[in-house]
């Protein structure tokens, strides 16, 4: 039996990549699903669709980075070829793309000319399910098919943070089924891009199990090996209808997924934190019925501060229209996000001068004394993750009216811990007690809003 001490000890060695941390560090970054569906009113394209329909006239790839930008995120992922097979880019291995199409302009070199110019991130999501190529079904040829496409991808377009493959595949489906040949696409996108994440189906980032933009309350990044593999065994279980498949896998979701109590009969473990990833609108696609069910602002801020404020990334989808642009209504609730953000972490009232933030007793509690009675609504507290993923539970205290109050108790930390206290609480001192964790804690940042 190992003891609590070696147990720990081997938890603390799990530690994230360099990739994985610049990742981390992007938070907050936006999706972007575009394609065929986008004139057909469809949520997945079956493959046939004719080429001639895709004609975005007013496409202008600023104008989306632009709004990005505003709401305060740090990247963009394109659905470069989503599950229906058409190119965003002028593939030469397919005649299914948009230089085959009245609008002909390569948009992969649009966008990502766009992120740069604005100074964020540029990902590709390259869907491995192809409706469309006739190779799909046929192994080997498809695999030869899918890595030309990726070696496209990965070499004409600069930097890419992020490969994001997802498991959806039409099982049997003309009697089609593709086995694919993931250890061979992880290979080329290392070779060809070795700071880039690999994401859903693959090694680096994890799925946190629903697309609703639920989080867990205590997010994990340390876990067993085999949940690398959850959403290529997963791989199949997909189904079209959005809301019946986000209902259904949020009551399917595996809560904890690394506790001491868990781990501990786990040999193999990894670091693989978990990103969420959500639409702004009910469809992943845009649909002119929608224009009016973009999520309200107070919804998107919750799902930001428990993904992000919950050891997560938070991957938001925004569907350009069928001219090629950011519908208003989405574009003034994305500049809402990012005024809010602006304006409540504007201040860190524990760094303002006569502030004061004191650590003892090997990192286990932290004093915060502020410079006066202060209204606070946030607290932000880090890890630095590069020791791993230490505290396993803590709580805060807050001095009002003279005396010390529990104000809150919670479980981890990890890259980032957001709490909200609404309505505000007013106190000039705090409290962070670390009732347990895997060795000594390392937490390196205290935010007070
Ligand atoms: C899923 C796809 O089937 C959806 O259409 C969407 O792209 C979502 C992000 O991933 O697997």
């Amino acid at each position: 039996m190992e003891t609590r001490e070696e147990l720990d000890k081997r938890l603390v060695a799990v530690t994230p990549s360099e990739r994985q941390i610049k990742f981390q560090e992007t938070e907050f970054y936006a999706f972007v699903h575009f394609t065929v569906n986008t004139f057909t009113d469809k949520e997945w394209g079956d493959g046939t669709e004719n080429p001639a329909i895709f004609n975005p006239k007013k496409l202008n790839a600023e104008q989306w980075v632009k709004a990005i930008v505003d709401a305060g995120m740090r990247g963009l992922i394109l659905t470069c070829k989503h599950h229906d097979g058409f190119c965003l880019w002028p593939s030469k291995l397919t005649n299914h793309t948009v230089a085959y199409s009245p609008f002909e302009r390569d948009i992969v070199r649009e966008v990502s000319d766009a992120c740069r110019k604005y100074g964020i991130k540029f990902g590709v999501y390259l869907s491995p399910w192809d409706r469309n190529s006739k190779l799909y079904g046929q192994g080997k040829a498809y695999d030869d098919f899918f890595v030309g496409q990726l070696k496209e991808l990965l070499t004409g377009y600069g930097n890419i943070f992020c490969v994001w493959v997802d498991g959806a595949c039409g099982e049997g489906e003309n009697g089609k089924k593709q086995f694919y040949d993931w250890d061979r696409y992880y290979a080329v996108i290392r070779e060809l891009q070795p700071e880039a994440c690999i994401n859903v189906c693959g090694p680096d980032i994890r799925w946190c199990g629903n697309e609703a933009g639920h989080t867990r309350p205590a997010e994990w990044s340390v876990v067993p090996a085999r949940t690398r593999d959850t959403e290529k065994i997963a791989e199949n279980s997909q189904k079209e209808d959005n809301e019946e498949f986000r209902q259904r896998k949020i009551s399917a979701w595996d809560q904890d997924l690394g506790s001491r109590g868990l781990l501990e009969k786990e040999h193999e473990l990894v670091w693989y934190p978990a990103e969420v990833n959500t639409s702004i609108r009910p469809g992943w696609f845009w649909h002119e019925s929608e224009n009016d069910k973009v999520r309200p602002l107070q919804d998107l801020i919750h799902v930001y501060e428990n993904s992000v404020g919950g050891n997560s990334t938070f991957l938001l989808n925004i569907p350009p229209t069928n001219e090629g642009l950011f519908h208003e209504n989405d574009v003034k609730r994305l500049h809402e996000i990012g005024e809010y953000l602006r304006k409540e972490y504007a201040v860190n009232l524990a760094e303002q001068s006569g502030a004061s933030i004191e650590t003892g007793e090997n990192g286990k509690t932290v004093l915060v004394r502020l410079s006066k009675v202060s209204a606070v609504s946030h607290v932000v507290l880090q890890e630095d993750i590069r020791f791993s993923q230490r505290v396993e539970s803590f709580h805060i205290e807050a001095q009002l009216d003279g005396v010390y109050k529990t104000v809150y108790s919670g479980t981890v930390i990890g890259y980032k811990k957001i709490i909200t206290f609404e309505p505000a609480m007013y106190t000039d001192s705090l409290r962070i007690i670390i009732e347990d964790s895997r060795k000594d804690p390392k937490v390196m940042f205290v935010g007070v809003y």
